[in-house]
């Protein structure tokens, strides 16, 4: 049978791999070659020996290929917040539509009788550069063509069989070679010099979606994002169209910013602020958005 036009069926900037199951096997001995080989943190082991998932599951379907879709979102939102009758502005990422394109995947799917289940856990820039789809940048996050960084994946396994060859070693983008201003610009010097691998310890976005108060060697001038953080993607020159793609200012009244600060179960938030809240996906970090939301108030009080 025919691989269905999966590309054609996404017309908002989607960028769609099918990629064969089998390079499944090849890059989990990869990545053993590269956890081998290099010094890790504590959280990269954490990632590389127990959060990734190389285990094919055993379903009804049969499982044959994955599909891997870089979603475009906003590159960021101007977010602004009411307290004690006073004006504040931040920015905060937004979230790309998951469900609007897994909707988009099902139909071209079973237009062609084909089905698919969610992947979770796997390399998804690994697979994304070793496919070809995207390019590594010097700040560790995936580029592609027209997108810039400005995207999540998805993956999911299908039964849509895939013959392409195609698979390479990691690669950079060749503009990093002449540019630098991703690390010059982070702000906790998580992007090291002699490493292409950060430190993600040391990255903002690690502290800002946990429960842990922030360590005393993040400057407080560090803060920006109500979560996680731009600074090595706004300077990026593969970014300079992105730059547009601003959306708001989103507004938060005084007492849905109490609601925030307070900590409030995402699940008890009034349907207009959940709204907000989803749209903004504050609510995959309940434990951080309190914390962050009470740093970013006190820089701006100083
Ligand atoms: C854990 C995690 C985090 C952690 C740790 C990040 C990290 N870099 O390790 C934290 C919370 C810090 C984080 C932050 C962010 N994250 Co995150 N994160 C993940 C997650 C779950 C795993 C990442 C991972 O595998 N890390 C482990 C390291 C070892 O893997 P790696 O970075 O790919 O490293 C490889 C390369 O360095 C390569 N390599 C080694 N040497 C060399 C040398 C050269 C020259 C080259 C080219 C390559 C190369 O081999 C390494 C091993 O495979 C993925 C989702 C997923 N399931 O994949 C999302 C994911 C990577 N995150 C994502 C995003 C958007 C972010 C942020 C930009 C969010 C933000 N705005 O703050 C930041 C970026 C931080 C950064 N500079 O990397 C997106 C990336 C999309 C994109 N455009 O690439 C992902 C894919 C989520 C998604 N669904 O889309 N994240
Ligand atoms: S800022 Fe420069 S070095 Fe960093 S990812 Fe972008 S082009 Fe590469
Ligand atoms: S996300 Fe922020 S802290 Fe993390 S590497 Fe990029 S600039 Fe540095």
């Amino acid at each position: 049978m025919r691989q269905p036009k999966i590309n054609d069926a996404f017309v908002n900037g989607e960028k769609v791999k099918v990629i064969p199951i089998n390079r499944l096997l090849k890059l989990k001995n990869e990545i053993d070659e590269f956890k081998k080989n290099q010094e890790l943190n504590s959280f990269q082991k954490w990632i590389v020996n127990e959060l990734y998932r190389f285990n094919i599951p055993t379903v009804e379907l049969s499982i044959k290929s994955i599909i891997l879709i870089a979603i475009p979102h906003p590159f960021y939102a101007e977010v602004e917040f009411m307290k004690n009758k006073k004006r504040y502005n931040f920015m905060s990422l937004v979230m790309s539509d998951f469900e609007k394109t897994e909707m988009t995947l099902k139909k071209i799917l079973l237009a062609n009788k084909y089905n698919f289940i969610s992947a979770q856990d796997l390399p998804l820039k690994r697979l994304a550069v070793q496919s070809g789809l995207a390019v590594y940048g010097r700040n560790n996050i995936c580029y592609i063509n027209g997108l810039g960084s400005n995207f999540s994946f998805a993956a999911y396994y299908s039964n849509v069989p895939c013959d392409d060859e195609y698979w390479t070693d990691v690669t950079i983008a060749p503009l990093c070679t002449k540019c630098n201003a991703c690390l010059r610009n982070c702000p906790t010097g998580a992007i090291q010099k002699n490493r292409f691998l950060i430190d993600n310890e040391k990255c903002l976005s690690y502290w800002n979606e946990s429960s842990e108060p922030f360590p005393e060697w993040i400057p407080i001038s560090a803060h920006h994002c109500v979560y996680d953080c731009i600074k090595c993607q706004v300077k990026c020159p593969m970014n300079k169209d992105q730059i547009k793609n601003v959306v708001g200012p989103i507004h938060f009244t005084e007492s849905e910013t109490n609601m925030l600060l307070s900590g409030l179960n995402y699940e008890q938030q009034p349907v207009s602020l959940k709204k907000k809240v989803n749209y903004l996906g504050l609510h995959q970090w309940p434990d951080g958005i309190s914390k962050n939301l009470k740093t970013l108030f006190e820089l701006n009080d100083n």
